[in-house]
């Protein structure tokens, strides 16, 4: 086998739970089956995380704020979000994948990449899944859906094909006929931004980006237009990374209405408090990180975030108090009202020092 076709030979399936805090919800209280249900976003200002698929059809939304919600719906029911359970849960499904492969990434509490390649024990992929849907079902009473195909891309638009409930494979051999009607924003790698220039060239589809070279691609785009070239195509290389340490650590804290502010001497004092918060944390982890992030919401839901990296570790309070001062600074012209405060530290040394291990022992090898 070329070394160039090995990556069409994997397995990979992409697991998504069903509208996965408002099923639970439903499952642990079973007077909201069959109901629209929406978690979070009962208060003033808050938005939903979720919303059950009773509640969709009305066009209830993930994010949607909870007064726009409850005009949509109006005897849409919302749940306070449980998190410690849906953590809980994740454990619980990701002990299931356990049995079938070690090469296991998660990209969120509901959803994750399986690399099967190596499991013998099935006679296909799509069989792996279907085993792994019927026991989510009977072990935890949820219901997930599967895209089964040979790259990381392929196996996740393949999920949601069939979402909820279902599941869909992408061979090698049906993939580019799969991907020419797929809308351009579709494609892992192209954001918001390139995906509307493209479309003003009237690059709507994977058929129309398939017409240009990757020297017109990089052109017009850079580095990321060689990247289009090769998505398109359905060059997807990038392998299930498992045993991937945390990346981050962080903390924040959103306001009540009565709460907002504005002014820098209150930001300050609460970001004192986030501070302590991120240093606890990290305390306990044993871990710090070179980068400092700040987050700033408006209440109109515009986002600010500045960050900072150094080229060690940042373990001293005061330390992370100048640089977050500092990245405030930075946002501080704008005169907004800001309802949410966020600080984040990551580079975090343990991730790197397992990288620094990682290229040693490749060097080992070679
Ligand atoms: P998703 O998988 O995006 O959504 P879902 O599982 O609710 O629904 P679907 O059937 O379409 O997969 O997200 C998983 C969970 O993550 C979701 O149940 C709630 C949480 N979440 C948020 O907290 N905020 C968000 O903006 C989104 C999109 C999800
Ligand atoms: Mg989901």
């Amino acid at each position: 086998m070329k070394e160039t076709e090995a990556y069409l030979q994997r397995k990979i399936i992409h697991v998504d739970m069903d509208a996965f805090y408002a099923s639970v919800e439903q499952r642990d209280f079973p007077e909201l089956k069959g109901k629209p249900v929406a978690v979070g976003g009962g208060g003033d200002r808050g938005v939903l995380t979720t919303a059950s698929y009773e509640a969709r059809i009305f066009g209830v939304k993930s994010a949607m704020p909870g007064f726009i919600a409850r005009q949509k719906c109006p005897h849409l029911i919302f749940q306070k979000p449980r998190f410690e359970v849906y953590q809980e849960v994740a454990i619980q499904i990701r002990q299931i994948f356990e049995d079938y492969t070690s090469a296991i990434e998660p990209l969120s509490l509901d959803e994750a990449y399986l690399d099967v390649t190596d499991n013998t024990q099935f006679e296909s992929a799509t069989a792996i899944a279907q085993d792994i849907r019927r026991r989510i079902k009977e072990e935890l009473n949820l219901t997930c859906s599967a895209g089964i195909s040979y790259c990381k891309f392929l196996a996740k638009i393949a999920s949601d094909v069939n979402k909820p409930n279902g599941y869909f494979i992408i061979r090698p051999d049906a993939a580019q006929n799969f991907m020419k009607n797929l809308p351009i924003e579709r494609f892992f790698g192209i954001g918001k931004v390139s995906a509307d220039k493209l479309k003003r060239m009237n690059i709507n589809k994977g058929k129309d980006l398939l017409k240009y070279s990757d020297i017109q691609l990089a052109q017009w785009f850079g580095k990321q237009g060689v990247w289009f070239y090769k998505i398109v195509r359905g060059i997807d290389k990038r392998p299930v990374e498992s045993g991937g340490k945390r990346k981050s650590i962080g903390v924040e804290r959103t306001y009540k209405k009565d709460h907002y502010f504005s002014d820098l001497d209150q930001t300050q004092e609460h970001m004192d408090f986030l501070i302590q918060e991120l240093i606890r944390r990290a305390e306990k982890a044993s871990d710090y990180g070179r980068c400092i992030t700040i987050k700033l919401k408006t209440i109109d839901f515009k986002v600010y975030s500045r960050s900072q990296t150094h080229l060690h570790a940042i373990k001293n309070p005061e330390e992370i108090r100048s640089i977050a001062l500092d990245l405030l600074d930075r946002i501080k012209e704008s005169q907004d009202n800001y309802r949410l405060l966020g600080l984040q530290m990551s580079q975090l040394e343990s991730a790197e020092q397992d990288q620094f291990y990682e290229q040693l022992k490749l060097e080992f090898i070679g």
